[in-house]
């Protein structure tokens, strides 16, 4: 039996993500039979750490939602994360290499909601019609478990490898765009690294959103109005280095970039 509670894991987690030292992943000596329900326990610990330390969640975020992130992880259902406050970085804003670990970064899109979502059974088209605003992003994920080794109980207690993000300065009505077809290219020192449509979403952004309002209700939770909601990458994730210039053109919503210094 395991001595070492969901709260010092979740410690031992967050220690390394401020100290920007990578670990060996969770399941390989601490809790080696962790499942996915228990996962979540250690990531709610983790917020919770995270609340007490005075920042603030914008919203959650969905991770392994592209078939092939879900292949090679060999899961039928993605994940979800919380990205907070102190994690968000201006658009046209630098980073800094110093701050992480071994950062990659995907191209996605954001929802604002306007109304409070609450599963079960919620589809892509009710998600569309709570939405307000949908962006363009850049998220910046940084695994705090040494060369982004881990099973999925692993990444789910680290929250989902969440680490920044930056949201792009256009905001459009869902309904003027078609999600689906959204063409993306992302871009590192004007040259194309990944590109993709929406549909490399679970077929839609907006059935991610449903899904994490499906997932949220097995806990009793929901979004809520006013919550930024990160859908998961279009594109893959590409390294970071230094000196790097990132872009990400979503076609209908612009671009969103940032630099790392
Ligand atoms: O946002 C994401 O899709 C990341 C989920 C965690 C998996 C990873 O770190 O690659
Ligand atoms: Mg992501």
């Amino acid at each position: 039996m395991s001595t070492i509670s969901n709260k010092e894991i979740a410690r031992f987690l967050l220690d390394a993500e401020l100290e920007r030292k990578d670990v060996v992943r969770i399941t390989s000596d601490k809790v080696p039979n962790l499942n996915v329900e228990d996962a979540y326990l250690i990531q709610e610990e983790l917020v919770k750490l995270k609340l007490k330390e005075g920042h603030s969640i914008v919203g959650p975020k969905m991770g392994l939602t592209s078939l092939a992130k879900m292949k090679q992880m060999n899961v039928e259902e993605p994940i979800y994360g919380y990205i907070f406050d102190n994690m968000v970085v201006p658009d046209g804003g630098t980073i800094s290499l110093s701050d992480f670990i071994h950062p990659k970064v995907e191209a996605e899109v954001a929802f604002i909601l306007g109304k409070d979502i609450e599963g079960p059974s919620i589809s892509g088209a009710q998600v569309l019609a709570a939405t307000e605003y949908v962006c363009p992003a850049l998220e910046i994920i940084d695994s705090r478990y040494e060369n982004f080794n881990f099973t999925l109980p692993d990444v789910i207690a680290d929250n989902a490898s969440s680490s920044k993000v930056v949201f792009g300065n256009t905001v459009r009505k869902p309904e003027e765009l078609d999600l689906e077809l959204i063409g993306t290219v992302l871009s590192i020192n004007g040259e194309i690294k990944d590109l993709g449509a929406g549909a490399a979403v679970l077929g839609h952004p907006a059935n991610s959103v449903a899904m994490l309002a499906n997932m949220l209700h097995r806990k009793g939770e929901k979004l809520t109005a006013g919550q930024v909601i990160l859908t998961g990458g279009i594109t893959g994730a590409v390294h970071l280095s230094y000196g790097d210039y990132v872009s990400a053109k979503l076609d209908g919503l612009g671009e969103v970039h940032f630099s790392v210094g």
